[in-house]
């Protein structure tokens, strides 16, 4: 078993064993079928998190290995003057490659830490990885098109379905604002690889500064549409209560007085060292290290305490990949006294949107972003 933090339920913990998926280092794994393996905490201390402990995240147990020459990209709907179809080759080939480094996080990443408890996969902290992604702009595929004036929201398809035909296939929309968002991309490779299979191959969805919800993988249809779609995914899945949350894009075609759905990431942050618990020696400069990220403001100030929240410093920021990627920030502590030293960290983006102390409990656990807590012992 794992440590893991201790305000997770004991039935979290309990699950925390490594496995291997075939091509991954070992992962935490959550379920087995559809596979939901997230990614141990040490392995999030790099400015980019290696493909290889990416975290993989299905709803569905039917994922077919893509034949990449073989596959094709159709784009159509009630919404375009010209349906279209690419190969691989033809979409690198016909349409300009751009980088991007952006956090793709669950939505549901944390839920484990909510209480009370909701239930879902119990997330802890490692739903989430930051990558160097590469594809082409989905807006640059989209104009080829020919979209009509009565385009509303453009929905999207992966190749993954359920075992039972009743099951919802995985179908997600955008409003098309954000289809058409210069940085909205459709990518084949992550970290100058191409993309694993866990993690998309041969083609991927990339919204940055949105939940991962949105990300589809093994994406083989994409249709433009004049009517808000209705399927499973949008409808009744990631949604939130409306209003609940004062911040994160609008998606109003699918807004209801209840319900509306998640978004835009919230401003977060997470200490990658020491781990909970860790030991120092009489004497030793403890270096706290770890990243913050938001939905695209890009983050302005990291703050930490060492004394259970009392008082407050700023931390040192690292290297800034883009308002999308996360930001490393380091903090040299070195405490005066043996003891026991609550650790807090809190990041505030540049429109000034901070995290607060408890999570804002809503019925699928989304959005977890409380400033979190580790202890450590200095002797
Ligand atoms: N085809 C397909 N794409 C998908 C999903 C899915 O179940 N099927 N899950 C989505 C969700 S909810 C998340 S959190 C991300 C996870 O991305 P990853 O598995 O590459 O980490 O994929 C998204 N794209
Ligand atoms: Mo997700």
């Amino acid at each position: 078993m794992l440590p893991g933090p201790d305000t997770l339920p004991a039935g979290a913990l309990e699950s925390a064993v490594l496995s291997s998926l075939p091509g991954k280092q070992p992962l935490i794994k959550r379920t087995y079928r559809p596979p939901n393996y997230e990614t141990p905490p040490a392995a999030l201390n790099d400015p980019f998190t290696p493909n290889s402990r990416f975290f993989v995240r299905y709803h569905l147990s039917s994922i077919p290995a893509v034949d990449a020459a073989a596959w094709k990209l159709r784009i159509g709907g009630d919404a375009v003057g010209t349906p279209l179809e690419y190969t691989l080759a033809e979409l690198q080939r016909r349409f300009e490659v751009v980088d991007l480094a952006a956090v793709c996080q669950c939505a549901g990443n944390r839920r484990g830490l909510f209480q009370p408890h909701v239930p879902g996969i119990q997330w802890g902290h490692g739903a989430m990885g930051n990558a160097l992604w590469k594809g082409i702009r989905l807006r640059d595929v989209l104009s080829r098109a020919h979209l009509k004036k009565e385009a509303l929201e453009v929905t999207f398809d992966g190749a993954d379905t359920g075992v039972l035909a009743k099951t919802p296939d995985f179908v997600k929309s955008l409003p098309l604002a954000k289809a058409l968002d210069d940085h909205t991309l459709i990518a084949f490779a992550m970290n100058g690889e191409a993309l694993p299979h866990w993690n998309g191959f041969p083609a991927r969805l990339v919204v940055p500064g949105w939940t991962a919800t949105y990300w589809v993988k093994h994406l083989n249809a994409i249709d433009v549409v004049s009517k808000a779609f209705d399927g499973f995914w949008m409808k009744t899945a990631y949604r939130i209560p409306t209003g609940l949350f004062a911040e994160g894009g609008r998606f109003l075609s699918q807004q209801t007085e209840t319900s509306t759905p998640v978004t835009e990431l919230l401003v977060n942050s997470l200490i990658t060292h020491p781990a909970d618990g860790q030991r120092f020696g009489h004497g030793d400069a403890i270096d706290i290290n770890g990243v913050a990220w938001d939905g695209g403001q890009g983050i302005s100030r990291v703050e930490i305490s060492t004394d259970g929240g009392r008082s407050w410093d700023l931390c040192a920021l690292g290297k800034d990949y883009g308002p999308y990627a996360w930001r490393p920030w380091v903090y040299r502590f070195a405490p005066s006294h043996s003891g026991t030293f609550a650790v807090k960290v809190r990041a505030t983006n540049r429109s000034g949107s901070t995290q607060g102390t408890t999570a804002i409990e809503n019925p699928a656990g989304y959005h977890h972003n409380a400033i979190q807590t580790i202890t450590i012992h200095r002797v």
